[in-house]
């Protein structure tokens, strides 16, 4: 189906991978958190730096680049023929606290290297080229994944929901997007929306975040779906009172509650029968949090996803049943069980796929169908659009962690195989 290939062309077709690494570096420093961890969060002073630095290499990759009201950023290669639906590649530079520099960066700074790969190669895209930097992937501040790519595809609900969100120090999502010179003249997202048919195409350049390719020595995966995220916030109230003073049968202690719950959701993603299902607490806040204070207030956060949606959703139902029998037990209330997310899977489109495929082979790479258990904004721009997500390996699949690791030259057959898909995309 893409009939344009490596030998289309003649001048030389190579990454430069040196250059890259150093960017990867640079980009990493601007962190709240020590090196080798990466703390980025949203609309920070660490993000706004940068996006600045992603912003000066879109400029000097040639691209025009434009922002959206809540910082999504664009750069953009026009095509021979601009009228076409474009071919849209990118990710995030949002990092969760005390992680790694290459979740989300290698797919942003790798497609602005793709770029200047197919310009080394005199390549001319016929369907424009647009690197999309994602506003934020990960829930740090707002407890929101995928916020920007969510706003792409037309989240109407989210877009409502974000005028009464504020974050953890009760600051408003459009004070802080204010303070990082976003959403500046309108309280209303729709501006953010996409409309169908923008791009002909999305793929995504990301880690595996797990352990397959590197022991199976592969060097790329190519995604066949993205499993189905959901998350859940949970908060149980009790009398509290004095540690030592109040005897065992005259407690009712929200911490017990919570921890007791933590152990029900393993108990029933392990009751699944599958090892797709996974689910964990990653949130666990005891209020007051003195040692010799029975915890009065407990709030959890509850991530749980699967490849398939209605497995999922049954862990879910018996999650919540176990948050209300533990609560009636325990005699405390169970103040708030709320669903923040529960999302589908998405299957990436076969023709992507195929040019992936193709883009492998004729470079010589190994590579190998997967499906992602990560979410990425993929899982919401392939609401608007064809999807396509390629992995590198990460060292022992390490994500999410400062150990997290992506070898230059796996970095430089991702960018290769982006880069090579790109142009079949934009010619086809
Ligand atoms: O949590 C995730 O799956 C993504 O890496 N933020
Ligand atoms: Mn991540
Ligand atoms: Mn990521
Ligand atoms: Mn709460």
């Amino acid at each position: 189906t893409h009939s344009f290939t490596l030998t289309s062309l003649s001048a030389p077709f190579s990454v430069d991978s040196q250059t890259l690494q150093k960017q990867i570096d640079e980009l990493s420093t601007f962190s709240d958190a020590p090196a080798p961890a990466v703390t980025r969060v949203l609309y920070t002073d660490k993000d706004v730096l940068a996006r600045r630095y992603i912003k000066n290499l879109m400029g000097l990759a040639g691209l025009s680049v434009r922002e959206d009201a809540v910082g999504n950023i664009f750069g953009r290669w026009d095509g021979y023929e601009p009228d076409l639906p474009a071919v849209a590649t990118g990710s995030h530079i949002d990092a969760i606290p005390y992680s790694g520099k290459y979740d989300g960066v290698v797919g942003v700074l790798g497609a602005i290297e793709a770029i200047n790969v197919l310009k080394r190669w005199a390549f001319k895209p016929k369907r424009s080229l647009e690197i999309i930097l994602f506003t934020s992937e990960e829930p740090t501040r707002f407890g929101i994944s995928c916020l920007g790519s969510r706003l792409l595809a037309g989240d109407e609900t989210l877009a409502k929901a974000l005028k009464a969100t504020v974050d953890g120090q009760n600051i408003s999502f459009f004070d802080a997007a204010r303070s990082a010179g976003y959403a500046r003249y309108e309280d209303d997202l729709s501006s953010v929306f996409l409309k169908k048919g923008t791009y002909s195409a999305f793929i995504e350049l990301h880690i595996e975040q797990g352990p397959i390719l590197e022991v199976e020595g592969v060097a790329i995966g190519i995604v066949t779906a993205i499993a189905a995220p959901a998350s859940i916030k949970v908060d149980f109230e009790g009398s509290g009172g004095h540690a030592g003073a109040v005897l065992m049968p005259n407690r009712n202690d929200a911490g017990l509650a919570a921890v007791e719950l933590a152990l029900a959701v393993e108990k029933h993603v392990l009751e699944s029968g599958s090892i797709d299902t996974v689910g964990t607490v990653g949130i666990l806040d005891l209020h007051p949090g003195a040692i010799n204070s029975i915890p009065s207030k407990a709030h959890m956060e509850i991530d749980t996803r699967d490849i398939d949606e209605k497995r999922r959703n049954t862990v879910i139902q018996k999650i919540h049943q176990s948050a209300n029998t533990i609560a009636k037990n325990r005699r405390v209330s169970l103040s708030e069980f709320k669903i923040v997310n529960q999302d589908p899977p998405a299957l990436s489109e076969k023709s992507i796929i195929e040019a992936m495929e193709a883009a492998s082979k004729e470079l010589n790479l190994t590579n190998k169908l997967m499906i992602s258990r990560a979410y990425h904004d993929s899982l919401f721009m392939a609401r608007i659009s064809p999807m396509g997500m390629m992995f590198i390996p990460c060292y022992k699949g390490y994500s999410h962690k400062p150990e997290e690791y992506a070898s230059q030259d796996d970095m430089e057959n991702g960018v290769m195989v982006l880069a090579l898909t790109l142009a079949k995309l934009s010619m086809s």
